[in-house]
């Protein structure tokens, strides 16, 4: 095991990780920017190192400063957290260079799924069902792209291949709307990814976006830790997740988390991965790969039993997966309320000090979060300021224990989207599940105020 870890991270994920650090009995060094210099968890922290002002491009995201920060502080591995360099290869690979480990998949493998067009040509070879399209990037012939796309059936969409989460793409009913579509979505991801590859999916009106978390080592042992239900989403920002996904088949989990592991096995994979679905009438199709650790992992911790990002330091270091799929056994149901510092209706982001911060707790209930009363939430970074995660024997226990974590949860000198959650645990539809990504947009569409 590593003596010493960089955590290149900050807020709860960076809490998190320096929590499985302890754990293991590793060194955590935390790196941190101006803006977050007095923040709890970077003064309670064995070692910390400044790298930079407020402005993520000049800290979080500055790779030599970083790099600097393991070499000064004698670290042997960085852990990227989620967001920031987490999913940048270019970034593991200056880590792996400069002589430390990345926690985290191979430069190779991030750089395959940070490509949708090699990362779908992956999953196809190794049987993940995937959504119907063309076959790999979108030739720049004009009759060939309407050839494919009436083989397709519209309505089809065109996606980016530097894209992902939400980001380049457009949906196309038409022929007559198709080549203009294409050439303009091209152009703004030259723009924006600097590759203007596309390629073309049939466009899925209802889905409900499921994804299957698997856990890998560098030895080719792989398991699938189930799924989570994500659907709960505003502008491709997820709001609530949840564990088990309501209403979906096991044996049909079984079958394409068993896919998924075959995946992993045949491309190498180590570390932990997510592997993002759209589910529509009984059936899975993948659409993209995630190779971080997720927002939303504690559902899934709830509902195994498994420290995912112990775990993740574990393989890193070249230890074994300390399970098998057979140990894995799934029990009860999981609900996580991201907690961002916003208006709860309008989105407004609200940034500021904390005047009063009171965490709700009993039995099955999880708190992510490095806030506390008199913490000021800087306004250069993500809105969101903690996660409320509870466990219950069934969904309806869990559910019953969300809506009194709420109602316990007290922030006060800033908004929160706590008032948004309290309302959304009350919805008829959301309480009987299975509700689309759709589902709270409408929502609010309808709750105008
Ligand atoms: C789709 C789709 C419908 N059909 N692909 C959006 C984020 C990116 N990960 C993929 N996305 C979508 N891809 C096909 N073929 C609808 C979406 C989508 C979406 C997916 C997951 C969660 C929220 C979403 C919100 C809008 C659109």
């Amino acid at each position: 095991m590593f003596k010493k870890i960089l955590i290149a991270n900050r807020g709860e994920i960076a809490l998190r990780i320096q929590r499985a650090c302890k754990e293991l009995g590793v060194r955590g060094v935390i790196v941190y920017s101006e803006a977050d210099r007095e923040a709890k968890y970077v003064k309670l922290a064995e070692e910390a190192v400044c790298i930079g002002p407020a402005p993520s491009a000049q800290s979080y995201l500055n790779m030599p400063a970083i790099i600097s920060a393991a070499e000064v502080t004698d670290a042997e591995a960085i852990h990227p957290g989620y967001g920031f360099l987490s999913e940048n290869a270019d970034f593991a690979e200056r880590v792996e260079k400069s002589g430390f480990k990345f926690i985290g998949p191979t430069p190779e493998s991030i750089r395959m799924m940070g490509d949708k067009v090699s990362a779908k040509q992956a999953m196809i070879k190794a049987g993940v069902p995937c959504v119907p399209g063309s076959d790999g990037e979108l030739p720049d012939n004009p009759a060939e792209m309407k050839r494919i796309a009436k083989s397709i059936g519209y309505p089809v969409i065109i996606k980016a291949a530097g894209g992902g989460g939400g980001r380049g793409m457009r949906v196309v009913n038409t022929e007559a709307a198709l080549i203009h579509a294409v050439q303009t979505t091209k152009a703004e991801a030259g723009a924006a990814f600097g590759n203007p590859a596309v390629y073309m999916e049939k466009f899925l009106q209802n889905p409900r976006h499921i994804e299957i978390q698997i856990l890998a080592d560098q030895f080719k042992n792989a398991v699938y830790l189930g799924e989570r239900d994500c659907s709960m989403q505003r502008r491709h920002q997820k709001v609530i997740e949840e564990a088990p996904a309501p209403g979906i088949p096991r044996k049909l989990i079984e079958k394409v988390g068993e896919r998924c592991v075959a995946a992993c096995k045949r491309i190498g994979y180590r570390g932990a991965g997510t592997f993002e679905f759209l589910y529509e009438n009984g059936e899975f199709y993948f659409i993209e790969m995630n190779t971080r650790v997720q927002v939303e992992h504690p559902v899934t911790e709830f509902i195994t039993g498994i420290d995912i990002v112990k775990t993740q330091i574990q393989v890193a270091a070249g230890e074994k997966l300390p399970f098998t799929q057979k140990q894995i056994v799934f029990k009860g149901h999981a609900i996580e309320c991201r907690i961002n510092a916003e208006d709860p209706f309008k989105f407004t982001p609200s940034p500021g000090r904390i005047t009063m911060w009171h965490a709700a707790g009993g039995p099955g209930v999880r708190v992510d979060s490095h806030a506390y009363t008199n913490y000021f939430v800087p306004p250069n970074y993500d809105s969101m300021i903690g996660k409320l995660i509870v466990y219950g024997d069934t969904r309806e226990q869990a559910l019953a224990r969300m809506r009194t974590a709420l109602s316990e949860s007290v922030v006060e000198g800033i908004q929160t989207n706590i008032a948004l959650h309290r309302e959304i645990m009350s919805d008829a539809k959301f309480i009987t599940g299975g509700t689309n990504i759709h589902y709270l947009e409408e929502w609010l569409s309808n709750h105008k105020r």
